[in-house]
């Protein structure tokens, strides 16, 4: 048996790029970005409900090309990067499949350099079918998941009955277990169509497609840090969406926070070193749950409208409204965020004025935490500033200098309150709208 490596602390750290509210802050434009200078990038949690969008001119000719990424890792834009999908990722193996072959015909060649953990759970075609059943369930309450049966392969794996990649392997054990699980599901939600044995030999034949892209995913995360490579740790959704700390039960079902990247990748605290938070310059939250700051007037319209705010996975249209300093002081103080990424400033480009909550009151008084009780929070009565906006276009800035002094005052604003660094601020969708600050 191979020695194993040294443990991560021993070499570099992994930097941490997480959503800060409810998702599509625009992770996937600044991991693609990072990713220029990385050796891994790598998923944690969560499975194909993630969407990604990045924007590059590919080539000599520089033609504009558009990738949308949900199960792989944002960084394989970049050719020298590699992909990891860890251990807390759950597997969909046929979008797996179905991802990269779009990616390869757009001209990305992942060949060699794209690596799944072993210990990853798979998602099957019957989750899938279970999130809808659940969600009819659900009725008037329905989450408005992704229906990529992502709570339902997490439920599996919580209740100790789920199959992880290693399983694919041995498949006599693999179909035993599959006819078990999909045999509970029809116990729980009645006899749906479904070829049991028609799925377990079409892993037979997945298994072998997925062979050179398996690797101990334990081994391959501790003995990239201690060799000093770079890894970037790509999040998936978002705090606000995490099992434990977002708007429960209107979540997803994996660890999004910061706690996800040490139990998804099997890494120690001690091996994380910057942790960057993407928030927007608004808020947007795709499905149900409370929103406090939702704008359901024009200005909401307004912003989907400039900010294309439709699901990348679904296609739903994204909810929006002002920016939420409390969700976003919460969300610094469970990540721990060594800097914060603003994204899509130039969406408020034309607003005459722009509000932002600073607090919540409830029954009158100021809430010092951010409730648990959804009840709290529906009722939630918020309390805004108003800052003047600057009704101009940024999109061609790329100094912090050449913004607008209103501008600028927005950004300050947010730091100050949060009390962390701007390090970034995107004012439109290309890799190359990026300010450095
Ligand atoms: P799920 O499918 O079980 O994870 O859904 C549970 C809740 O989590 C929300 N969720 C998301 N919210 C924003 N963006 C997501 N990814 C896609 C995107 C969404 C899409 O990037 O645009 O295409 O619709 C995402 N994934 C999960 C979901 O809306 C539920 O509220
Ligand atoms: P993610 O899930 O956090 O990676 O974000 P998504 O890719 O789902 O959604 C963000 C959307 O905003 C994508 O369509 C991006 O191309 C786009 N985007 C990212 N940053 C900016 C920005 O600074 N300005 C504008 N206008 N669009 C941006
Ligand atoms: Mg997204």
């Amino acid at each position: 048996m191979a020695a194993m490596p040294k443990p991560a602390t021993g070499g570099s750290k992994a930097t941490v790029l997480l959503g800060s509210q409810w998702g599509d802050e625009g992770k996937g434009k600044l991991a693609d970005i990072l990713s220029g200078d990385m050796d891994v990038c790598a998923r944690c949690a969560g499975g194909n409900n993630a969407g990604h969008t990045i924007v590059v001119n590919m080539g000599p000719e520089k033609v504009k090309t558009k990738f949308d990424f949900h199960l792989l890792p944002s960084g394989l834009v970049n050719p020298r990067c590699a992909g990891f999908i860890g251990s807390g990722v759950v597997v969909h193996v046929p979008s797996f499949f179905a991802e990269l072959d779009t990616l390869q015909k757009k001209g990305l060649n992942c060949d060699g350099r794209l690596f799944i953990s072993d210990r990853a759970h798979l998602v099957f075609d019957f989750h899938q079918v279970v999130d809808g059943l659940k969600e009819v369930e659900l009725g008037g309450s329905s989450i408005g998941t992704t229906k990529k049966g992502i709570g339902p392969a997490y439920s599996s794996k919580a209740s100790r009955s789920g199959l992880r990649v290693h399983h694919l392997y041995d498949s006599e054990l693999f179909a035993n277990k599959f006819r078990k699980l999909v045999e509970g599901r029809f116990k729980r939600y009645g006899h749906f169509e479904y070829d049991t044995e028609g799925e377990i030999a079409r892993y037979k034949a997945f298994a072998e497609r997925l062979r050179p892209y398996i690797v101990d995913g334990v081994t391959f995360i501790h003995t990239a840090l201690a060799s000093g490579r770079k890894v970037l740790v790509e999040g998936a959704n978002a705090l606000m969406l995490d099992l434990d700390f977002g708007t429960y039960p209107f979540v997803t079902s994996s660890s999004t926070s910061i706690g996800g990247v040490c139990t998804g990748l099997g890494i120690p605290p001690t091996a994380i070193g910057d942790v960057i938070g993407v928030a927007k310059a608004y808020t947007t939250r795709v499905g149900g749950g409370p929103f406090p700051t939702e704008l359901v007037d024009d200005i909401g319209v307004h912003m989907q409208e400039v900010g294309a705010e439709y699901g990348v996975t679904t296609g739903r249209r994204r909810r929006c409204g002002w920016l939420d300093l409390v969700v976003l002081r919460y969300s610094c103080l469970i990540n721990g965020y060594t800097s914060l990424n603003l994204t899509k400033l130039d969406v408020l480009d034309n607003l005459k004025e722009i509000k932002v909550a600073t607090s919540y009151l409830s029954n009158g008084k100021e809430l010092t935490s951010f409730p648990a009780d959804l009840e709290v929070l529906a009722k939630v009565e918020v309390q805004y500033t108003t800052l003047p906006g600057w009704q101009g276009d940024i999109a061609s800035v790329t100094s912090f200098d050449e913004l607008p002094e209103t501008c600028r005052k927005y950004v300050e604003f947010i730091e100050q309150f949060l009390n962390v660094p701007i390090k970034w601020i995107g004012v439109g969708p290309g890799r190359e709208a990026m300010i450095k600050h």
